[in-house]
Formats: C-alpha cells, structure tokens, sequence
C-alpha cells in the first residue's frame, strides 16, 4: 500500500514542500475519537493529537482536523503521533447540526464521490434524495445514487423507482444493488477507482455498513437489524471510519443520518434543480418566488404538466429552509459582535492598563 492508495496526489505534495513541512511524516486521518486522531500511512497507524498551537489558533470546528484529512505530523514511541497541520481540503462535507439553529457538523474531508444510500423497501424517498444531492453539490462532491436491498423487490418494482427517479433526477449515476446476493455489485465496483475517496450517505439501516464489509470480504463494521417496531435508536455505526479497499477506492462508513440538516445549501440547491432555476430566466419578476406571481414561467411548466409537483414543492421547502438558516446566521452574528462590544467596552472602562 502507497500514499497514492490513500488519495495522496501531487497537489498535496507540492503543498508539502511549499510549505515547510518535508521534515513531516504524512498521513490521512481514518478516525475520531473526541480529539484524539488515527492516522494512517502507508506502513502504520498512529494515534495522534493535535499541537498545542494548532488548538490554541483553531477558531472554529473546520480548524480541527476531520475524518478524510491529510496532515503533517511528528512520531513518537512509534505509533505516536503529534499533529501540526492540516493540508488544504479539496471539499467538505457539511450539514447543520441536529436540533441547532445555526451550527455546522463536518462529515468528511477530501471527498470525491458520495454514495447515497437508500434502501428500496422502506427508506426510499426522492425528497430526501434531493436533499443529499444539494448536500453533495454544495460541498464540491460528486454524487451516486445507490438504490440497495433489490432482493426485496420484484423487478417491476425496481423499474417503477428508477423511472420516478429519473423524472426528478438529471445527471446522476443511479446503481441497484443488493448486499445480500451481490446483484449490481460489477456494476458498483466499476465506479470505485483506485485513490478516490468515496463517502457512504444514507439513513440508518440501509445497508451503509454491510456494503463496505461486502466489498472488502471482512467484518470491518458492526451491522445491526432493524427491529420490526421501531428504527429509533438503533444506530449500529456510531462514528466515521475510513477504509481502504483492497480492490481499489477509499471508503468512508458514517452513521445514519436522522435529518438531513441544510447549512448554506444556496449553490446545491441549484445544481439539484437545474431546470427549474433554467425556467426561472424567463419569469416575469426577477426576485419571482415562483408561487403567485403574474408571468412565472414555473408555473406555466407546472400548469401544463411539464414539470413534477412534488419535486417543485420540495424546491420550496428547501429555499424556505436556507433562508431561515442564513437569517439564523445573520442573528448569530449580531449576537457575536454585541458580546464583542460588549467586552470591549468591559475591558476599556475596567481593566487597568499594564504599569
Ligand atoms: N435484505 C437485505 N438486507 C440487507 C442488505 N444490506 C444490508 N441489509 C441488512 O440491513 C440491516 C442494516 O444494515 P447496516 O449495514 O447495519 O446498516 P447501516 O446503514 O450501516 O446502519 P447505521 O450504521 O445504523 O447507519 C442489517 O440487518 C443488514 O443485514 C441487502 O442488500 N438486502
Ligand atoms: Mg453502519
Ligand atoms: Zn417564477
């Protein structure tokens, strides 16, 4: 196993040199655990932290390193490790953290390709689809959607969901799998190109795990059932790892999502809804909502049937929620910089100049 096997490219290694940092071992990070790293290389894993400098000049979660980052750090005892730099990221993916206004979650780091994962059976919802593929076209990933546990369908019924999703859907690899009789996997395995990093999406139970130890013939993660009462609280992976695959690729199994959370979605929600941001040129208004206004040429799509309903409502939705989201930021800030006023002005009429 190489660097190169890794995802490491020269981009990063002219960084490297360009940058002070050639005394550095390098490596990619494949797990967190609260602040505490592994890092692999390609002869070792290394438990690692961060230097105290990195900590004390770190303002903001994407400061500290993430599952998917290269950095550069020192050895000790071995397999050791002391991190002091993070290498520019290629993208990162981000969502808003649960049940907060205006906090962001890093997923991961350097990711090529996103596999979004649902299963056919119960999970299946193309909203949610849209959702991770504005996810991905924010964060600069590319997106495949993966449609597994086929064995649980009859073929008609497989056929009947890729066409729903090739009516909303435009431009995006759609694979059919199933983890438990392989069907599709040729085709799966074809779109995993060695040095590429590949990041497993999806609810909880839809096969994220089973997938990745298929792939690599080992139990590398714990799978669950889901229990026939509920999917609440059921989450078999708990935490981000990093693997890489023996036939080629990188892949990096995450928990379940519960919500797909949007933080500042604006250029995705686009790229998700290319036609109707097309159709929008030629509204009468050019702040046009597209929902009562005169000369809306959305509308006139959707009147005479040439565009799908449900897919423009959840166009909507999704442009309500990034507005609230970017007017939940905008109230974050005022808040901030009220604090630092007020602890200026603290500061000027309390503290006493240094003697
Ligand atoms: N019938 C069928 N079951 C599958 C398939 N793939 C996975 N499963 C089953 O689905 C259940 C959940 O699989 P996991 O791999 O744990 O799901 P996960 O997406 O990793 O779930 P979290 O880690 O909780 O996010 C397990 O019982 C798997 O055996 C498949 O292709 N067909
Ligand atoms: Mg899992
Ligand atoms: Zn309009």
């Amino acid at each position: 196993m190489t660097l190169e096997d890794l995802g490491y490219h020269d981009e990063l290694e002219e960084y490297r040199l360009k940058n002070g940092l050639g005394d550095f071992a390098i490596g990619r990070v494949i797990a967190e655990h609260k602040e505490r790293y592994i890092i692999k290389n390609a002869d070792n894993e290394f438990e690692a932290e961060i230097t105290g400098n990195l900590r004390y000049s770190a303002q903001e979660r994407t400061d500290y390193p993430a599952v998917g980052d290269w950095v550069a750090f020192s050895i000790f005892d071995e397999t050791k490790g002391l991190i002091h730099a993070i290498f520019p990221r290629h993208s990162l993916l981000e969502r808003k953290a649960v049940g907060k206004t205006s906090d962001k979650q890093i997923i991961a780091a350097n990711i090529d390709y996103a596999l979004i994962i649902q299963a056919v059976d119960r999970d299946f919802n193309i909203n949610r689809l849209e959702r991770y593929l504005t996810l991905c076209y924010t964060s600069n990933v590319r997106p495949i959607i993966v449609l597994n546990k086929i064995d649980l369908i009859t073929a008609q019924e497989l056929s009947e969901k890729l066409a729903q999703i090739d009516e909303r859907v435009t431009d995006v690899p759609v694979l059919a799998i199933s983890n438990q009789t392989r069907q599709g996997y040729d085709g799966l395995k074809s779109v995993l190109l060695n040095g590429k990093t590949y990041c497993l999406l999806g609810s909880s139970g839809v096969g994220k795990s089973t997938l990745l130890n298929t792939l690599s013939d080992s139990t590398l993660m714990q799978t669950k059932a889901i229990s026939a009462h509920s999917d609440r609280g059921r989450h078999a992976t708990t935490h981000r790892e990093l693997h890489l695959l023996e036939s080629g690729g990188i892949l990096i199994d995450n928990p379940g999502m519960r919500e797909v959370g949007m933080a500042d979605f604006s250029a995705g929600i686009s790229s998700t809804f290319d036609h109707i941001v097309a159709l929008s040129g030629s509204c009468k208004y050019k702040n046009c909502t597209h929902t009562n206004e005169p000369g809306c040429s959305v509308r006139v799509a959707l009147e005479k049937g040439e565009l799908d309903f449900s897919g423009y409502e959840n166009y909507l939705k999704m442009e309500k929620e990034k507005e609230h989201f970017e007017m939940s930021l905008v109230d974050k800030r005022k808040r901030d910089r009220a604090f630092g006023k007020l602890m200026k002005d603290y500061k000027k009429h309390y503290a006493r100049p240094k003697d």
